[in-house]
């Protein structure tokens, strides 16, 4: 009998699921089938979507029978553990390297996207469509100590190194969510983290100039950064008829 495919729920436009897109890319996993979830059309909230991800986001991941996996960063992890456990990106055989990726990863979610988002992700909410500039104090503070880190360190990689691995690949798609709000937040002014940053950004680049659906993650950054455009010139517009 055919093994039923995995399947992965997405929207390009959605950082956190351009993370995955990208493993899949890296490690060469084709052996499952794309969905797509239009966040536009509030199909996370849909009836069949909720059966997938209760918390309604995406990315969002079944594998038949009975594996229903959300959070980006734990998709990512078991797709490699399961189609590539040798990849440097998070490589099963090193504890200790797993251990710093994992360090990585979690002071990624826990404080450098919470403080990103309490800044930038109010431009998408219903009824907002504005920064919220009074969390941007914290956010800069967050640069700041990151910016240092990569300093003293003088990494190349976030985990140290010379290969890239899924803590780079996780703080990139947090990062350039600023190109949401350039007159807000700019990271050239962070010299260390600006030259990392470019770094995974050439990389990305290449990597989406060839292969199956070349150009998707180009196109999905200028949506993302068109529609922040269009909900803060929609906020500002509606404020002054008020
Ligand atoms: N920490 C989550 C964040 C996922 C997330 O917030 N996704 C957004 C799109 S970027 C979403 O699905 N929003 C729809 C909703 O919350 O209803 C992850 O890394 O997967």
């Amino acid at each position: 009998m055919a093994k039923i495919r995995p399947i992965i729920y997405w929207m390009p436009e959605s950082p956190p699921c351009r993370t995955v897109y990208v493993v899949t890319k890296m490690i060469d996993f084709k052996d499952f089938d794309w969905k797509l979830i239009d966040l536009t059309k509030s199909e996370q909230t849909s009836e069949d979507y909720l059966k997938i991800n209760p918390f309604h986001t995406i990315p969002g991941y079944f594998e038949p029978p009975d594996l229903y996996l959300y959070e980006s960063r734990s998709i990512a992890r078991y797709i490699i553990e399961t189609n590539k456990p040798e990849s440097p990106l998070y490589p099963l055989n090193d504890v200790r390297k797993r251990a710093i990726i994992n360090c990585c990863m979690d002071y990624e979610l826990g404080t450098l996207f919470r403080a990103m988002s309490d800044v930038i992700l109010p431009i998408f909410k219903p009824g907002q469509g504005l920064p919220n500039e009074e969390k941007l104090p914290r956010f800069i503070q967050v640069l700041n100590e990151f910016e240092k880190n990569l300093e003293q360190k003088q990494l190349k990689y976030l985990a140290g190194g010379s290969e890239i691995t899924l803590a780079d690949l996780v703080t990139y798609f947090t990062l350039i969510m600023c190109e949401a709000t350039p007159e807000l937040i700019d990271l050239s002014q962070y010299p260390n983290l600006y030259s990392w940053l470019n770094r995974i950004d050439k990389f990305i680049k290449e990597l989406d100039s060839n292969g199956d659906n070349a150009g998707v993650l180009a196109k999905a950054q200028k949506n993302f950064c068109d529609y922040a455009k269009h909900c803060q010139q929609q906020a500002r517009k509606d404020k002054s008829s008020e």
